[in-house]
């Protein structure tokens, strides 16, 4: 079966974006199955960078078909906006697909995070505010709005009203902010929905089609296992399921047909928003990280927190994702340290932890146990061999596929394509 699946197996922001750039030459269909416009996938093409949020990183290919599944949540304006910014760069959205059974971002949800947020004070998740979670609880509610809905006016305006009726009340009523507008939101969605119905169909035929008939399809995940809704450091997580099995529900194929699946293991942690991190460092180290890995949020621009590459979170991702392989990124980040810490588990009162707290209390008195290895202190950016990495380099990336019992697949060291060292 000609799948592959790519995955981040931390908190978010390891380079998937730069890794299914990478797969997708050899694809035919990129899949987006999970999350929305929270998700921020830096693409470099001929030294020129592209934020994609929800379009598939396969747009940025020709003869691609690029589909955007069942399990996502689709802010029309947002991806409309970028549909228009790549066809200013002289790149066509032609081969998008929007599944009809995706939910549809409004207003409202926007204004519910805000207004969620503010009204947790210290217990804030630290969302993107772009309306995430309160799309994705419409969902489970049985209250959303999807494709299908937007792209039948009677339908449309029903689900609306009540929607806006509802969400009206709770807005003003619990958290004190101004209602939304029933007429607005009507009038520049009907738009969208002119505008987004070229796209629209059943993506899910689509998918299975595709697989079964042996076509090379790519799963592109967005945020991360640790940001899973069920896997992750609940309630500091993401409200999808950005593992492996969200792929087959969120793009409507059964988990035998997914295969390849590979984990991207940025070199070292970084976690935006608030929640537990046992590898954070608070000190100069964890300032070098975040400059000289220019570690700022795609998307909302804020400041990443910084640690070392924690083994505990990877292990756990490589069992709940079932790696096939390791893509580790940013490598280069890590050039010029005399040395570099790994961790490779935690203790509590002095005995080992096994699987992964569900308690976030539990998992803040958690010790990382490390395991301090040589720097290579060599510039790897112009690296394109494994043979020719330092052997400090090797060692490092070596000890994780040990750790974590996952086969090297790639090391990255550098944003561009071409920055890229498969192993055989
Ligand atoms: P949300 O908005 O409801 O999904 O937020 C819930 C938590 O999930 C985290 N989250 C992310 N963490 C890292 N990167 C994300 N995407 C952007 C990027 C982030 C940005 O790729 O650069 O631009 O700041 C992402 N999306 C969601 C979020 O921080 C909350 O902890
Ligand atoms: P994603 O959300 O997982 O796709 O990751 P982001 O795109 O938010 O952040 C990763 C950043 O690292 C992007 O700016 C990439 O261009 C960049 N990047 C990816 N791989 C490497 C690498 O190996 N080295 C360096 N220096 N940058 C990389
Ligand atoms: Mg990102």
């Amino acid at each position: 079966m000609a799948t592959s699946m790519v995955i981040g197996t931390q908190w978010g922001d390891e380079g998937k974006g730069k890794i299914v750039d990478y797969l997708a030459e050899q694809a035919e269909f990129v899949v987006r199955s999970q999350g929305g416009n929270n998700a921020g996938h830096t693409v470099v093409v001929d030294d020129k960078a592209f934020a994609l949020r929800l379009l598939p990183s396969g747009i940025l290919y020709d003869g691609k078909t690029n589909v955007i599944g069942s399990g996502v949540v689709v802010d029309p304006k947002v991806l409309l906006g970028e549909i228009a910014n790549l066809e200013k760069e002289g790149k066509s959205a032609k081969s998008l697909q929007i599944s009809d059974r995706a939910h549809v971002i409004l207003p409202y949800h926007n204004r519910l995070d805000e207004a969620e947020e503010l009204s947790k004070g210290d217990l804030k998740i630290g969302t993107t505010k772009n309306g995430i979670g309160p799309c994705y609880a419409d969902k489970v509610n049985r209250v959303g709005i999807r494709i299908c809905d937007l792209m039948d006016e009677d339908v449309f305006k029903e689900k609306l009203a009540y929607n806006v009726k509802v969400k009206n009340k709770m807005l003003t009523a619990v958290y004190g902010v101004d209602p939304v507008d029933y007429d607005t939101i009507l009038k520049d969605y009907l738009g969208y929905a002119e505008k987004l119905r070229p796209y629209v169909t059943d993506t899910n035929f689509t998918v299975v089609d595709a697989v079964k008939s042996g076509k090379k399809v790519l799963f592109e995940g967005a945020q991360a296992t640790m940001l899973d809704l069920d896997h992750g450091t609940y309630p500091f997580v993401t409200s999808s399921h950005p593992v492996a099995g969200g792929a087959s529900v969120g793009s409507g194929v059964g988990p035998n047909y997914l295969n390849n699946i590979v984990g991207v293991v940025k070199a070292y942690s970084t976690r935006v928003g608030a929640g537990p991190f046992p590898s954070e460092l608070l000190d100069e180290t964890g300032d070098y990280l975040r400059e000289t890995g220019h570690e700022f949020g795609t998307v909302t621009g804020r400041p990443r927190r910084t640690g070392w590459l924690d083994l505990k979170v990877v292990s756990y991702a490589a069992d709940l994702n079932s790696l096939d392989y390791l893509a580790i990124t940013r490598l280069d980040i890590l050039d010029q340290l005399p040395e570099v810490k790994i961790c490779v588990g935690y203790t509590k009162n002095g005995q080992e932890v096994k699987g992964f707290p569900a308690s976030l209390k539990e998992l803040e008195a958690c010790e990382p146990v490390y395991e301090t290895l040589p720097g290579w202190q060599t510039d790897i950016s112009g690296i394109r061999t494994y043979e020719e990495l330092p052997e400090a380099a090797r060692r490092y990336v070596e000890r994780i596929a040990e750790v974590t019992g996952v086969k090297l697949g790639i090391v990255s060291v550098g944003p561009n394509r071409n920055q890229t060292i498969v192993l055989e």
